[in-house]
């Protein structure tokens, strides 16, 4: 019996609100997770008793606020084994980190002819970035080959590699197969070869422990939704070498050491790269999310995201007319799927009207539909307030689906 981590109701409020007359089935939380009351709570405070800009004015007010954003930063720093504070450089998300890798460090060092090396499975945000860096530098993107059940292996990154890789960049965990990739034996391979290693962790941060000095990545990007955080926080780690060698993106306050009228020059890290007013209650609000997560241990929560991903695979491949995609083991976290003749959409309407929460379409992640020969999958996808009884919703649910469309 697989249980939750937590307790649901007590520390997430929104178990509390039952879905079309049912219990919530949360089942997407690859896409946002919930947020636990202490999260919630934090940006109330924050507004309620602290509430001013950071790193301007000389007030108490002021310093409180800084105070409490600059602990979140240690906090994460010291989550992701960084080797500083000034490492984390606070974003929107996953998708604003990678792209800034792209502008800052891609635009910048990449010439003419030199080589991109990514995965099919990659989400979109992992992809574009890059493709829009190799039109404007005349680089190559090139494709990993995968293995037959959608695993990325070393050999299959090294037959990429050449003399012109500049850059791999490759997911940790992909959204949609589950599958876990072997970031520092490619890291290893990538600085042979003379490139940087960028790591997509929007869905591994939230699962396992991360250490990018072990993995010795260059670049790292996640979204805080992703693990118990706001919306509209997340982190670009990087080595601050290569931060320091980079061009910042974001132009305007707080980032600049000097200004005249003609020129300007830049902020030591991590301001170089926060132009801006920053998501203050959600830098702070990220720090206490990953407090909770301290807390509930990422030894266990890896274990749990692992054990309910195989566990619900398991079944829904014993269900006649359902296909399920990736490998059986090992996977964490998400399960895509879809039920033979019915569209996925109408597969999560059903879903939610039992107050089972899916996500249902590419995921993002359109070359690995083609990759799989498919338009869009159902996913479940799972984490520490999920239970072993909401593998038996989803079971029931797929059953469901089958009857309501056979009738
Ligand atoms: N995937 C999903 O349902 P943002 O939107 O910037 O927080 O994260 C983008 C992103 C990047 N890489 C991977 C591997 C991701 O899974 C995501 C977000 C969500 O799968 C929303 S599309």
């Amino acid at each position: 019996m697989i249980s939750a981590l937590v307790d649901v109701s007590e520390d997430f409020p929104i178990f509390n609100r039952p879905i079309n007359g049912h219990r919530l089935v949360y089942l997407d939380s690859a896409a946002t997770s919930q947020k636990p009351q202490i999260v919630i709570d934090s940006l109330t405070h924050y507004y309620e008793t602290m509430n001013a800009n950071v790193l301007r004015s000389a007030h108490t007010l002021a310093e409180e606020a800084t105070t409490a954003m600059e602990g979140a930063r240690a906090n994460i720093a010291q989550f992701i084994n960084a080797r500083g504070p000034e490492e984390v450089i606070f974003t929107r998300g996953t998708t604003e980190s990678l792209n800034t890798v792209a502008r800052a460090w891609g635009d910048k060092f990449l010439e003419a002819g030199d080589e991109i090396v990514i995965s099919p499975m990659e989400h979109h945000s992992n992809l574009i970035p890059w493709q829009q860096l190799a039109k404007r530098t005349g680089a190559l993107l090139r494709y990993v080959d995968m293995e037959e059940d959608g695993t990325v292996t070393v050999g299959s990154v090294q037959r990429q590699l050449s003399d012109r890789t500049r850059i791999v960049a490759l997911s940790a965990v992909s959204n949609v197969l589950g599958t876990i990739n072997p970031i520092r034996e490619v890291a290893r391979l990538a600085h042979q070869a003379g490139a940087i290693m960028v790591v997509d962790g929007a869905q591994s941060v939230p699962h396992q422990p991360t250490d990018v000095q072990a993995w010795d990545a260059d670049f790292l990007a996640f979204s805080g939704h992703k693990m118990l955080g706001p919306t509209g926080i997340g982190v670009l780690w990087g080595k601050s070498s290569l931060l320091d060698a980079a061009d910042p993106v974001m132009f305007g306050g707080e980032m600049i050491a000097y200004v005249d009228r003609d020129s300007a020059t830049w902020a030591e890290l991590p301001a170089k790269f926060e132009g801006g007013t920053p998501h203050i209650a959600g830098a702070i609000g990220l720090g206490v999310a990953v407090d909770y997560l301290n807390t509930v241990g990422m030894h266990r929560i890896e274990q749990h995201s692992k054990q309910m991903a195989e566990e619900a695979y398991r079944r829904l491949a014993q269900i006649s007319g359902v296909n399920v995609y990736g490998p059986p083991s090992p996977r964490t976290s998400v399960v895509a799927f879809n039920v033979v003749g019915i569209h996925p959409h109408d597969v999560a309407q059903v879903f939610d009207s039992r107050g089972v929460a899916i996500r249902a379409g590419h995921h993002c992640a359109q070359p690995l539909m083609h990759w799989l020969d498919v338009g869009a999958t159902a996913r479940a996808s799972f984490y520490l307030y999920n239970s072993e009884r909401d593998i038996d919703a989803l079971i029931e649910a797929t059953e469901e689906t089958k009857r309501y469309f056979r009738r």
